[in-house]
């Protein structure tokens, strides 16, 4: 059978269960990811350094091609994206400003140095979002930045802050869409400390600071990214989840759940509901967690579906911002890319997909084991034929097929670099 046939065959099954297939994939095709540059190259940036430094993330892996230059991150990005169904978005890193050759701190970017992402993203009509870079860099050193006890580390790294949300309202203007401007800092201490609240007292006053100047959000909007622990700040961390949150319903700033960034067992899923009647917006990190490391390639798995479902339950496209956090430099980096965005996407659909007006009805009766079987019955529906016409209206390889596209840049691209 054909993609056309299956896809004709799945949907009179999902429709015999109230689900509208055509209306969930139109849906999806407006529905963009917001794609983590840093995957690109193990997170190493264009400052110089070629590698991660500090900031309680580690990247991990030496598979060969990593990309070195703003040339090969977009010519590796372009590759990956034709690979993936959608159009999607591109996530920038403040330390992946291109200074034509002449260093530049953090505290002296300026628009003009994100002109060629800028101009290449036009090209490619699709949008641009942005981070604020709180490591690899000498006055991060010490664990600390925006927390810092120290008056001259916190003053720049808030200008740093204010320069990028000029940066951020820059592209959005430019692109005619807004740029998502997402701040996350590494501070925290490895043992345990004396004093937990100077810290956020400080962080407060300097997020505060940063945020003075008042920005269109048509332009870009500002998150608050929080952590539980990172790689060398186990004991503590000042911008924990109710810290950001609380700052976040205070200040009118997004607030950002990144799915790596909690308990073992504790889902950002669950708390999409509890915030939404309170803040107009949120964005999610999706990711995956596995063990200390909270950045593994997003799969297909319980927690993502679990993450797209709640989204699509509340009907909250508009508001919920999806950017996926994930890096892996021990497999094909590319191949990671598509891995991950796909699976994401797969969720998207699997979640606009579920028969949700019978489950509800039943559960509005009343019918609670009803309610049960739906959702059990709705885990064995025709999903893959949905997902394949997907892939065929997208023009993106359908199935394994775009296996064979990467292992051919692979061996034509990426093993003649360096
Ligand atoms: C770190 C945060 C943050 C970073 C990126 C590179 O734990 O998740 O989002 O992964 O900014
Ligand atoms: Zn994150």
């Amino acid at each position: 059978m054909n993609t056309n046939q299956r896809y004709e065959d799945a949907r009179e099954q999902y429709a015999a269960l109230g689900v509208d297939t055509d209306a969930a994939l139109k849906t999806l095709s407006e529905f963009p990811v917001s794609i983590n540059c840093w995957q690109a190259d193990d997170v190493a940036g264009l400052e110089g350094a070629g590698q991660i430094t500090g900031g309680g993330i580690l990247a991990t892996g030496n598979f060969p091609g990593k990309a070195r230059t703003a040339e090969q991150i977009r010519q590796d990005f372009e590759f990956a994206h034709r690979l993936i169904p959608g159009t999607h978005r591109f996530n920038l890193h403040a330390s992946y400003l291109e200074h034509g050759g002449s260093p530049v701190d953090r505290d002296q970017i300026e628009p003009k140095h994100f002109q060629g992402w800028i101009d290449w993203a036009r090209g490619l009509g699709i949008g641009l979002d942005f981070n604020t870079t709180f490591f690899s860099h000498p006055k991060a050193n010490d664990g600390f930045t925006l927390s810092s006890r120290d008056k001259t580390i916190r003053d720049f790294w808030i200008e740093h802050g204010r320069r990028c949300r000029r940066i951020a309202a820059h592209m959005g203007r430019e692109l005619g869409t807004s740029c998502m401007q997402n701040h996350w800092i590494p501070d925290g201490w490895k043992d345990l400390p004396a004093d937990r609240l100077t810290h956020r007292e400080l962080l407060v006053e300097s997020l505060d600071t940063m945020f003075t100047e008042k920005i269109d959000p048509e332009l870009t909007r500002d998150a608050v990214e929080s952590k539980l622990f990172g790689i060398g700040s186990e004991s503590y961390v000042v911008g924990s989840h109710e810290f950001y949150l609380a700052y976040a319903l205070t200040r009118g700033v997004v607030f950002c759940m990144d799915a790596g960034h909690y308990h073992p067992t504790e889902s950002i899923a669950e708390k999409v509901s509890a915030l939404l009647p309170f803040l107009p917006r949120l964005l999610l990190h999706v990711s995956r967690p596995v063990r200390w490391d909270s950045d593994h390639v997003v799969l297909f798995d319980d927690e993502t579906r679990a993450i797209l479902r709640e989204i699509a339950r509340a009907d909250g496209w508009n508001r919920v911002d999806v950017a996926v956090d994930f890096f892996d430099g021990s497999i094909n980096r590319i191949s990671a890319w598509v891995i991950g965005i796909r699976s994401t996407m797969k969720a998207a659909l699997y979640a606009l997909l579920e028969p949700r007006e019978l489950i509800r009805g039943a559960e509005d009766t009343g019918r609670l084991a009803d309610r049960l079987a739906l959702q059990e019955e709705a885990k064995t529906l025709p999903f893959g034929a949905v997902w394949d016409r997907f892939c065929a209206q997208e023009d993106a390889p359908i199935g394994t097929a775009w296996l064979a596209e990467v292992e051919k840049y692979e061996q034509e691209t990426l093993l003649k670099r360096n």
